[in-house]
Formats: C-alpha cells, sequence, structure tokens
C-alpha cells in the first residue's frame, strides 16, 4: 500500500515530512572507483576507453571502431519502422520549435553618461551527450538533449552510448541523425564522460556534458564539472497529480504509474481534495497492475514511494505541491490556469485532464529532462541556455570615462590596488592634456 494522508489527520505533519525526506535511491558508492578511471583516461586515452569498453561492455573495440561509421547508422537507421519513424519527426518538429523559441536576445543600449552596455549570447563550441544503453536507453531523451544544443548553434554534438555486446538501439541512433548530432560513440560509463570531458586520441574534448546515467555517469559527470560544464544530476522520475472528483479515475491511476514505471525508486503521489476519489484511483491502480508489462517496477514504486493525499481544498493542495516541488506537476482541476498560479516550484507543469505528463515526455515541445528530489525550488529542466555562454559588453567614451571614472579611482584606492587606479588616471590625465578630446 502506498502511504494514505490527509491534512485533517492529527499527525499529518509529522509524516508529510517524512514522506519528503524519504531517501529513495541507494546509489552505490562508487566514486573511487570513478576518480580511478577517469585517471586511467586521461592517461592512456583510446587504451583506456577500449579496455574498459571490453572489461564493461564485453565488446572489443579498436581505435578506429569507437565511433559508429556513416554506414553502421545506415544500418542501423534501415531497422526503424516508418511509423516510428513518423513519431521521432513530429517529435523532433515539435522540440524544436517549443526550443526556438527560447533562444534569449541580446541587448545593447548606450546610458546618460554614454558608456554604451550589453550582453551577448553565444554557443559552447561543443557538447557531449551520453545516452545510457539497456533498459533506460530513450530515443526521446536523446531528441530532448541534442535538439535544444542545436537550436542553441553548437556547431559540435557527440553522443556517447554504451552498446553491451554490441548490441546498440536503432532508435537511439535514428533519433540522433534526426536531431543533427555529429558524431556517436558507442561507449559509456564513466570512461564516457572522462573521454568526453579531457578527450583522447580519437574523441575530441566538449566543453558541455549533458544526459542521464547510471551510478557511475553521475559520479563521473561530478568529478568532471570545473573542467566541463553538466546539466544535472537527475534523480529517479516523479510525478504529482492535483485531481477533483472530477476525473476518471482509471486516467489518473495510469499517469500515476507512467512514472512509477521508470524505475523502482520513482515517486508517484495523487493530491485530492475527495477521499472517495483516491481511494478509487487505489483500486485503478491496482486492477492495472495485474496486466502492466512492467507491474514489478511500477508496483514496487507505487508500494513503496507513493502517496494518496487528501486535502481540505486546493489552496491546501498547491501549498504541499510547493513543498514537494515536483518534477512533473499535473493539474486535473476544473480551472488548472488558477490553480497553476499558486504552484511555483515544479519542473514542469501539466494543464488539464487532457494533458497527461507522457505527452510531456515524448511530443509536447518543452524539455523531459527536469529538476528532480526537490531540486525544482532553484532550478529548470533543460534548455537552450544549457548550450549558451552570455558575454557582457563595454564600452566607454573619454566622456563616460570622465564621468565615472574617478569612482573607480576611489574604489580602487579604497582596495589598495593601485594599478586598477593608475589605469583609469593614466587616461583621465590624457584628457585634462588635451581637453579638445572629450
Ligand atoms: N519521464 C522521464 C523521461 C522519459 N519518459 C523518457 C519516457 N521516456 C523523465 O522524467
Ligand atoms: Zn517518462
Amino acid at each position: 500500500m502506498p502511504q494514505i494522508l490527509a491534512t485533517t489527520d492529527a499527525d499529518f505533519e509529522t509524516r508529510f515530512a517524512d514522506l519528503l525526506s524519504m531517501k529513495r535511491e541507494d546509489s552505490p558508492d562508487v566514486d573511487a572507483a570513478v576518480a580511478q578511471i577517469i585517471a586511467d583516461v586521461r592517461e592512456r586515452g583510446d587504451a583506456a576507453v577500449i579496455d574498459l569498453t571490453a572489461k564493461f561492455d564485453k565488446l572489443d573495440l579498436a581505435p578506429e571502431r569507437l565511433a559508429f561509421s556513416a554506414s553502421e547508422i545506415d544500418a542501423l537507421c534501415a531497422l526503424v519502422t516508418a511509423e516510428e519513424r513518423a513519431a521521432l519527426d513530429l517529435a523532433a518538429e515539435r522540440i524544436r520549435a517549443y526550443h526556438v523559441r527560447q533562444m534569449p536576445q541580446d541587448a545593447k543600449w548606450t546610458d546618460p553618461e554614454g558608456a554604451t552596455l550589453g550582453w551577448r549570447w553565444t554557443p559552447v563550441s561543443a557538447a557531449g551527450l551520453y545516452v545510457p544503453g539497456g533498459l533506460a536507453s530513450y530515443p526521446s531523451s536523446v531528441l530532448m538533449n541534442a535538439i535544444p544544443a542545436k537550436v542553441a548553434g553548437v556547431p559540435r554534438l557527440a553522443i556517447c552510448v554504451p552498446t553491451p555486446n554490441g548490441q546498440a538501439n536503432p532508435l537511439v541512433l535514428m533519433a540522433a541523425r534526426i536531431a543533427g548530432v555529429d558524431e556517436v560513440y558507442r561507449i559509456g560509463g564513466a570512461q564516457a564522460i572522462a573521454a568526453l570531458a579531457y578527450g583522447t586520441q580519437t574523441i575530441a574534448p566538449v566543453d558541455k556534458i549533458t544526459g542521464p546515467g547510471n551510478a557511475f555517469v553521475a559520479a563521473a559527470k561530478r568529478r568532471v564539472f570545473g573542467k566541463v560544464g553538466i546539466d544535472m544530476i537527475a534523480g529517479p522520475s516523479e510525478i504529482l497529480v492535483i485531481a477533483d472528483a472530477d476525473n476518471d479515475p482509471d486516467w489518473i491511476a495510469l499517469d500515476l504509474l507512467s512514472q512509477a514505471e521508470h524505475d523502482e525508486s520513482a515517486q508517484s503521489i495523487l493530491i485530492t481534495t475527495d477521499a472517495a476519489f483516491g481511494t478509487a484511483v487505489q483500486e485503478a491502480i491496482n486492477k492495472r497492475l495485474q496486466t502492466l508489462d512492467r507491474r514489478e517496477i511500477a508496483g514496487k514504486s507505487w508500494q513503496v514511494n507513493g502517496a494518496i493525499i487528501t486535502t481540505r481544498d486546493l489552496t491546501e493542495a498547491a501549498a504541499l505541491s510547493n513543498r514537494i516541488a515536483p518534477e512533473h506537476l499535473e493539474l486535473c482541476v476544473a480551472d488548472p490556469e488558477a490553480l497553476a498560479k499558486d504552484c511555483i516550484h515544479a519542473g514542469a507543469i501539466f494543464l488539464g485532464q487532457w494533458t497527461p505528463e507522457a505527452i510531456g515526455d515524448y511530443v509536447g515541445g518543452p524539455n523531459h529532462v527536469l529538476p528532480t528530489a526537490r531540486s525544482a525550488r532553484f532550478s529548470s529542466g533543460l534548455s537552450v541556455m544549457d548550450f549558451l555562454k552570455r558575454t557582457t559588453m563595454a564600452r566607454m567614451t573619454p566622456a563616460a570615462l570622465a564621468a565615472i571614472g574617478p569612482a573607480a579611482e576611489a574604489l580602487a584606492s579604497a582596495e589598495s590596488l593601485e594599478a586598477h587606479g593608475l589605469s583609469v588616471s593614466a587616461r583621465l590625465q590624457r584628457l585634462n592634456d588635451s581637453p579638445k578630446k572629450t
């Protein structure tokens, strides 16, 4: 059974606090092993990557086989059905259109002192995208990571995807091709992150690494941060559904199960203003769990991490939602727009009962790489911004320097930084010597 709570319960605060602080992930401490792998790749380059790939993926590679060749990609893409291709195309188009609108504007203005100021956005020169192998090798995640990078104008985009025993997922390659990825390497784990960050003889280093991965990948991303940028360390999926009684319990049950089926550590929570509706959803979940393909995973996630919370009203629901700060928030209520105004901490919001969260995972347009583990309180999902940097710009005229320079001289003197002050006063001196120049 998931946890059943009501805000009218005497022990509600304690139990809700326990739910919030619950540790869901039991990730092994792999940091020491990862440190060694990174050191090995830095020292031996391709040879280390090849050895580690033989060890972990049971795959023997020569340096020239680290990357998929164009003809290998062609052959894999040919295995994708027309229907799957069309679905990927539609998803890619919608994700692209959404992210194009995210592009920030440069700015430039001249202030009353005559200083011209502003900023300019430019893409990183190269980005690396990690794609897990095996069960969580999602083509949709390739699109969600690669398309914002390409929209941002990143000239070089490399993917690393492990292919244990040589098994590659054709849809991952197809998604990479549709998104315009430039290089695809069949390597994974910490060795792939190290290769992307530091480069090897055949893999040029990148400036930013994004994409989900296992405990090794997460530890490696933490370690290479600073040498390169990273997006975030994504935890297991989460969904919070706020629903009134005017919903089909089976729809809500499926929405909750859609994230529960990702991972035993995923968390699905229902907040409802009607306890009887909550019971109906629980019954619908039990029924669905009898037949769902991933009933083992989804059932475990729902039982261990799931919760149904009854609130007195929607105001109370919004307040709890803000404390949970969920990755995904579905608002299945009569006026979702009004409720959304009060829900300020969430990675992505899905409004109304016709917007199942899965639409956002695939084809809605917004990104599905989102902050988990309550980090939506202070961070946002992946966007074009993750692949851009902002450079500030300033240009003084002699008059502008004359107007604001003396304050800089005063501050330089207060900080005992003589050359700072002199760099201004030398120029102001020149202006005094030839006043016409102002
Ligand atoms: N819901 C996941 C993303 C995903 N779903 C990929 C399906 N495929 C992120 O929280
Ligand atoms: Zn999902």
